[in-house]
């Protein structure tokens, strides 16, 4: 195998280690639905399984099902989050034994397939990138099902750096074009394409994610209790759901505390606040005078390269996210303190842009102009123009393999239990732009 298939088994191997140590408990706590919101552990650990059978086994390599059976049970499509216990799954071992099966045939695929070939899914081998994409993109949904089950562990507290000096609140970003999306990346999926031009107005983005700070402040000040802060769908939400903090947080002894995978803390004032919806995310930033970036607006600050005219891969460059740039790959369980990544900076000076946490933008998730679905529809198409508002940038528990400034994730404006966050932005006034 060559060097670039021998990095694709590596990754392979590391992306399952990562499920198989979200899923090394007792069987209990994997088959038990811990929330209507999520699906059991260890569906979500056959699923992945079964989708590297169908996309890498059956699509890319030919090979004739192993379990044509089971398929039906595990398509998200059939069968909503909350049906999903009451389904024939496979237990624990079972699941374990099926996924290692396909797993032992997935390699012979790799050392056929033709990198440079005519078959879009061999080519770069973007079946692959499809794979492991999608096994941490189910590893990130398992941390917020296991932090939902309130048992202990999973907190790591790998080391992060510490915050950094004060610095501007904000950066400009000049008015001008410049192409969202991408044609260029091997592994993008459908929806970051095709790249297209876009023509912005200037504006000032936030340099980093608001923080607990910040937004204890909105709290203190009666921000949930004020209906002038929320549009009329998110004040609905408060008022059905009583939300008055972000989830996980309390208070007691006169200070908030919050609980991180089953464990009470006092909250981090210098964090990116997490765990807020998309209707929290937006009552703060008009409390603040601001607005959510749009979903371009928040791509350009991230990923735009003004002197080069062109789109980097992450903020600071093409480079590699290592441990100074980024917070990525669940390294400890939560962001990284304000201001920890000067040299992760985009080239309009926005920090903390991937990793830490996603960050709810004002748009809603639809296709770009020239869209095509590939390789199916049920990925990105039969999303577009729902209920469904985009998050950037990936959080602590995103892969770098699931990360990149034109990467796009979306969910719904109530969801809380990912691991999501958000910066703000407002217009520049015509002598400043
Ligand atoms: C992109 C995170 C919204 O979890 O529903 C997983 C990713 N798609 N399996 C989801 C996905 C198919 C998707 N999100
Ligand atoms: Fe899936």
């Amino acid at each position: 195998m060559n060097d670039f298939k021998e990095r694709i088994a590596a990754e392979l191997v590391a992306v399952r280690n990562r499920s198989l140590a979200y899923t090394d408990t007792e069987d209990d706590l994997l088959v038990r639905q811990h929330s209507p919101l999520m699906s059991p552990l260890v569906w979500d650990l056959a699923h992945v399984g079964n989708y590297e059978e169908l996309w890498v086994l059956r699509e890319a390599g030919g090979i004739t099902p192993l379990r044509p059976e089971i398929d039906d049970l595990y398509d998200a499509f059939k069968h909503p989050r909350k049906d999903r216990p009451s389904l024939p799954i496979l237990g624990p071992g079972e699941a374990r034994h099926y996924i290692e099966g396909v797993r032992g045939r997935v390699l012979d695929v790799l050392d056929a397939i033709d990198l440079e070939g005519p078959d879009p899914l061999h080519r770069d081998a973007f079946v692959f990138g499809l794979v492991i994409q999608h096994e941490h993109q189910h590893d990130e949904t398992m941390l917020a099902t296991l932090q939902l089950s309130e048992e202990p562990g999973l907190v790591r507290d790998g080391g992060l750096p510490s915050g950094g000096p004060a610095g501007a609140e904000e950066v400009l970003v000049p008015a001008g074009p410049f192409l969202m999306g991408t044609d260029t990346q091997p592994w993008a999926y459908d929806n970051e394409r095709p790249a297209h031009r876009v023509d912005l107005a200037a504006y000032w983005i936030d340099r980093l994610p608001v923080g607990n700070r910040a937004y204890t402040a909105f709290i203190e000040d009666g921000g949930y209790d004020d209906p002038r802060w929320w549009t009329p769908e998110g004040w609905g939400w408060r008022r059905q759901t009583r939300a008055h903090a972000p989830l996980f947080w309390t208070r007691d002894g006169g200070i908030w505390w919050r609980t991180r995978f089953g464990r009470p803390e006092p909250v981090p004032m210098d964090e990116p606040v997490q765990h807020v919806c998309w209707y929290e995310a937006d009552a703060y930033a008009r409390w603040a005078g601001k607005r959510l970036p749009t979903e371009a607006e928040w791509e350009k600050a991230c990923g735009w390269d003004p002197a080069a005219e062109r789109s980097r891969t992450y903020p600071w460059g093409d480079d590699a996210p290592g441990p100074g740039r980024a917070n990525l790959g669940h390294r400890a369980a939560r962001p990284a303190p304000l201001g920890a990544f000067p040299a992760g900076a985009s080239a309009y000076g926005a920090e903390q842009m991937v990793g830490d946490v996603w960050e709810w933008t004002a748009s809603r998730f639809l296709p770009y102009p020239g869209f095509r679905s590939f390789p199916y529809r049920e990925y990105s198409e039969v999303f577009f123009g729902k209920d469904y508002r985009v998050l950037r940038g990936g959080s602590w528990a995103a892969d770098p393999a699931a990360v990149r400034t034109t990467f796009r994730n979306w969910d719904h404006p109530i969801r809380r239990q990912i691991f999501s966050g958000f910066r703000c932005a407002r217009s520049a006034s015509p002598e400043q732009a």
